[in-house]
């Protein structure tokens, strides 16, 4: 039997992490040994935390180890208890930072078009035991803000939102970051601004401030333990290699956003691949998300990912299952029965292609022959 030779020599990862200006973080990091000081509110640290905050143009930041340590941060700092409502169609992190706290994440359908919590689902799970909202940003593209601001005010409920993947994203003439009661960017590796491991929580409010920035360090205040804490900290390498990053944050999305457009003409006219559009110009691109039609395309999500890995082009399978299908969650009460039909159709049906500054032009216009090929193919044999 012969073996078969990927088409690409090298391996194409979806997340794989951009670097920025190596020399700069080099001449930090040396800076950082030097004065021997690598955590605990160290100076990269801060002036990251600066950085955002003028980027986003938002009161507080407190930057944390990671998105989901500042999850769970946010939802204990709310004072979140009992329910609070949830989409399924999201990365585990966002469900368990609720049931880490001893919190029953209500799983929400979402909107077939934005992937993001259906508004008009969240008001049918509201019960006496909800006492907020967890709101996910899927993709970069803002959730309904006003809407779910609406309900939560009419409610009495907090708004938390889950910002992972909507670093330099807008909405309504404001960065997301500005929106419910805090939000929560991550930093990690595979995000396209990254401190190798981060994340931080962002809000407007400065009691809420003070109590985040407590909860990250023991629970220390002016010196003396004055709440049950974490050690959430972010340390100074990751501070170094964030600022870094978010120097290079224009380039990046520059590069994103024409790999997107590269994308949008190498997939044009493919049958049953549709390419996911951003809905507004000041947007990351950091996800290229396709949704396969079984029927048009030829062949499955899955089986179209077996092949893009035959080739090395490591395409992902987010959400893949929801969180309600997943071991933790379809066990709690009610939740097997409970139908999220939007949230199932995307979990079977989307992919992620590789973005950012390993990938170019003509990486893209590759995997697009691929796919047209693929699929082509497999519809010749049906
Ligand atoms: N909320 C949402 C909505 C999220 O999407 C996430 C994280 C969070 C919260 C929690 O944020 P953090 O606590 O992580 O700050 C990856 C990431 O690990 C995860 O951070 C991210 N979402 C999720 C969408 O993607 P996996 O399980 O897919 O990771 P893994 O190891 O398979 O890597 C993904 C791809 O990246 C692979 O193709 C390999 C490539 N990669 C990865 C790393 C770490 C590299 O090329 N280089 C690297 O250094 O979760």
């Amino acid at each position: 039997m012969t073996r078969h030779t990927p088409h690409f020599s090298r391996q194409l990862h979806v997340g794989c992490p951009n670097i920025g200006n190596r020399e700069q973080l080099l001449a930090r990091i040396e800076d950082i040994l030097d004065r021997r000081w690598l955590t605990n509110h160290g100076p990269y640290v801060q002036a990251f935390e600066e950085r955002l905050c003028s980027y986003l143009g938002v009161k507080h930041c407190i930057a944390v180890c990671n998105a989901t340590v500042g999850l769970e941060i946010a939802v204990r700092g709310l004072g979140l208890g009992g329910e609070v409502i949830v989409p399924s169609f999201t990365f585990p992190a966002t469900a368990h930072a609720l049931a880490w706290q001893g919190i029953t994440p209500m799983f929400c359908d979402v909107d077939p078009e934005t992937h993001n919590i259906d508004p008009e689902q969240v008001e049918r799970l509201i019960s006496p035991r909800t006492t907020g909202i967890l709101g996910v940003h899927v993709w970069g593209n803002a959730c309904d803000t006003e809407s779910l601001a609406d309900i939560a005010a009419r409610k009495g409920l907090r708004l938390l939102y889950d910002a992972a993947h909507a670093l330099g994203c807008g909405h309504g003439g404001q960065m997301i970051g500005n929106f419910g009661d805090a939000e929560v960017f991550s930093f990690h590796a595979t995000k396209f601004v990254n401190s190798g491991e981060g994340g931080a929580i962002v809000t407007n409010d400065d009691e809420l401030a003070d109590t985040f920035r407590r909860l990250r360090s023991f629970g220390i205040e002016n010196g003396d333990v004055v709440d049950v804490g974490v050690n959430g900290k972010m340390n100074e390498l990751s501070g170094a290699m964030g600022l870094t990053s978010l120097e290079s944050c224009a380039a990046f999305i520059d590069r994103n956003r024409s790999n997107y457009l590269a994308y949008q003409s190498a997939l044009a006219g493919v049958p049953g691949l549709r390419l996911f559009t951003p809905r507004t110009t000041v947007h990351n691109f950091q996800y290229v998300v396709v949704e396969v039609d079984h029927r048009q395309a030829g062949l499955s999500r899955d089986h179209l990912v077996d092949l893009l890995h035959a080739e090395n082009v490591l395409a992902k399978k987010y959400f893949s299952p929801g969180c309600h299908r997943m071991e933790p969650y379809q066990r709690l009460s009610g939740v097997a029965s409970r139908s999220l039909p939007h949230t199932e159709n995307l979990c079977g049906r989307l992919l992620q292609l590789p973005t950012g500054s390993a990938i170019d032009a003509d990486d893209v216009r590759q995997i697009g022959d691929l796919l047209r090929g693929m699929t082509a193919k497999m519809r010749r044999a049906a």
